[in-house]
């Protein structure tokens, strides 16, 4: 198949699973064109199955917003016809889904009909497509699109509750490469960060406001007083200056190292024995499968699609949003045994291993062989 794919290039959730997506569909023997307007983060490497074609944005001074949308549009038309796509896949119903919207009806006057699959991944549905200004095009877009994927049920069910959606959504959820995301020997490096044998609690994330980063510092200064451990904040973003400032009001500073956009992500959840996702709203989990996947348990919020990947009580912990003494406390309870925190790393990576992509991928190959079929009866 020669499929055409479309993310935010960025660390982002979504741009992750577009970009390991398009990877491993290359590697069996697909053709996949990324069209973007920048390399995405984790397609940094040649592959001759890969392609990528850039989204150039005008920067023509009348223009107070670069029309991005219209741009991306265009590339898509000009990709489509050129490079002949059998089907589209863009990830992230604002601008994408609309924007392929747009690029599959000007294909229409050159005799092409294109298929597009949109995949729904939360932050489109949750805060961005609940804001009225876009509701009618999210709403359109997605009923407009050949097929539309959710990455969980609670995603599916709230963009079913929210837009007026007449279209069936197919719930495929994230996945986890297992060869890359698997427990190193990196012994060296969980020495240098905990000399003392401590455990290390580690979060990653973006740092928006979802993510309540401030809550994992208040979880931590309240596992240290129980626990001698070590706390390892991954990335960057809107809310990092207000953990740093908090670690040092809560005099955790110390035992808290902030390191900033990691890539070999893997590397360092390999010294981690507790990840704390405590999300105002999270519609699957990427990041807390990650972690799973190199036996890492989880102590999350209940929030969205968190409860249909983290199994209460056996995978990790699952509390109301905002609970810190529920989460400080799970977190004390999986930690302070060595012989519970074993068990809950090994159910961790059994857990994790319902996701790996070797059985996630076929369904996103059989959902577009469906959805070309369904098409070709259009036509
Ligand atoms: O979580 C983020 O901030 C990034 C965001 C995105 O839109 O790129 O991630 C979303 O998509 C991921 C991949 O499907 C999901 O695993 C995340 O749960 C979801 N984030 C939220 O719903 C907040």
């Amino acid at each position: 198949m020669k499929i055409g794919i479309v993310c935010y290039p960025t660390f982002g959730g979504s741009g992750v699973v577009a970009t390991e997506l398009g990877k491993a569909l290359a590697d069996r023997d697909h053709q996949v064109h990324f069209v973007t307007y920048n390399q995405p983060a984790r397609l940094d490497f040649f592959s001759e199955n890969l392609f990528y074609h850039e989204v150039a944005v005008s920067k023509y001074p009348l223009f107070e917003y670069p029309p991005y949308e219209l741009a991306l549009a265009s590339r898509l038309v000009d990709v489509v016809r050129f490079e002949k796509l059998d089907i589209l896949h863009v990830h992230y119903a604002i601008p994408h889904a609309s924007a392929a919207f747009m690029a599959k009806q000007i294909l229409l006057t050159y005799g092409i009909y294109i298929p597009v699959v949109t995949t729904l991944h939360g932050t489109d549905i949750t805060l961005v497509g609940k804001d009225r200004t876009y509701s009618p095009v999210v709403t359109f877009s997605i009923n407009k699109s050949d097929g539309v994927t959710a990455v969980s049920e609670n995603l599916k069910m709230e963009t079913y509750e929210f837009f007026d959606i007449e279209n069936e959504i197919r719930v495929i959820p994230n996945f986890v490469d297992l060869s890359r995301f698997s427990l190193k020997p990196k012994d060296h490096f969980k020495r240098a960060i905990a000399p003392a044998g401590e455990k290390i609690l580690i979060h990653t994330s973006n740092f928006r406001k979802v993510k309540r980063t401030p809550d994992v510092i208040k979880i931590f200064a309240k596992v240290l007083e129980k626990i001698p451990s070590k706390l390892l904040m991954v990335g960057d973003g809107e809310q990092r200056s207000e953990c740093e400032q908090m670690a040092r009001d809560l005099g955790v500073n110390d035992n808290v190292r902030f390191l900033g956009k990691q890539d070999a992500i893997e590397e360092i959840l390999s010294v981690s024995d507790l990840f704390l996702m405590p999300s105002q709203s999270e519609s699957f989990g990427l990041a807390a499968l990650e972690a799973m996947a190199c036996k890492v348990p989880v102590v999350t919020s209940n929030a969205g699609g968190l409860p249909e990947l983290n199994v209460d009580g056996v995978t990790g912990y699952l509390k109301d949003v905002g609970d810190i003494d529920g989460m400080a406390e799970s977190a004390i309870h999986i930690l302070s045994n060595d012989e519970r925190l074993r068990t809950f790393k090994e159910n961790a990576l059994a857990r994790a291993k319902e996701f790996d992509l070797s059985i996630i991928l076929p369904r996103y190959e059989n959902y577009y062989n469906e959805v070309i079929e369904r098409s070709k009866a259009i036509i």
